[in-house]
């Protein structure tokens, strides 16, 4: 009988940010990268605000020291509105607090921290957002914190403001006493109608968690299930 070990790693992937950032078509992009112009123009056009919690799933096989690793993407995405603007609309807290036991919540892979570079507030409000993200625990010693610049084809972003944000990021990181080496905060541009930085932002959260996300190992049965192939 002739076994196939395989090698699984998988990792949630949080995006947090203000309303109209691009949460939800990034998430969409990230998992689903190659993409025909008319498909990318229908997720623009028609992704509405988040009132719910939206996931998304994408497995990729990784090499990581030689060895293939089947490596799923869990991004989890919430909506960015805070505020309670009508009677029935849903804000994040309310949202979380429905899936607040999630276990794929519990440590969070990868952390992206997005603003629109085309407003300032957005960018402002990061710190409510990364303190948020400390409060609920979900930053551990495994947790990469990226820092994306989002929209990028309106307006450039900025060299000197991303700089100042991720020392930010992490004097917050210090001042909480997280084991999070500088190394771990990154920043990326991106532009989801130029599909800028996206497969970049894809394959780093990958092998990130290829390397430092939950790994299990299965074992694959080849001749049972050549056999059942064979029945079917
Ligand atoms: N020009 C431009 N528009 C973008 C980009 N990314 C997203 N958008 C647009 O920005 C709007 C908001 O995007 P969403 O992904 O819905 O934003 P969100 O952060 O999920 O918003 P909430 O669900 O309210 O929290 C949509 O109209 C998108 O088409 C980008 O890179 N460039
Ligand atoms: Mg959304």
């Amino acid at each position: 009988m002739a076994d196939e070990i395989k090698h699984y790693a998988t990792g949630s992937v949080i995006p947090l940010g203000d309303g109209f950032t691009g949460k939800s078509v990034l998430s969409r992009l990230i998992v689903n990268p190659k993409i025909s112009d008319e498909e990318l123009n229908h997720i623009l056009l028609k992704t509405k605000k988040s009132y719910n919690i939206e996931i998304e799933f994408s497995s990729e096989e990784i090499i990581t020291d030689n060895q293939p690793i089947i490596t799923t993407l869990q991004l989890y995405v919430f909506p960015g509105q805070r505020q309670k603007i009508a009677d029935r609309s849903t804000t994040f807290d309310e949202i979380l607090n429905i899936f607040d036991c999630f276990p794929a919540l519990l440590k969070v892979s990868v952390l992206l921290l997005i603003y629109d570079v085309t407003k300032e507030h957005t960018l402002q409000s990061l710190e409510m957002w990364l303190r948020f993200a400390i409060v609920k625990d979900w930053i551990y010693k495994d947790t990469l914190i990226v820092l994306v610049s989002n929209k990028t084809d309106l307006e450039p972003a900025n060299d000197e403001t991303i700089k100042r944000v991720k020392e930010t990021i992490y004097s917050y990181i210090e001042d909480h006493e997280l084991p999070v080496e500088m190394n771990q905060i990154i920043t990326i541009k991106t532009s989801c109608v130029k599909m800028e930085g996206i497969e970049e932002l894809r394959s780093m959260s990958l092998e990130w968690i290829a390397e430092r996300g939950i790994r299990g190992v299965g074992i694959r049965d080849i001749e049972k299930l050549g056999e059942k192939e064979e029945k079917a």
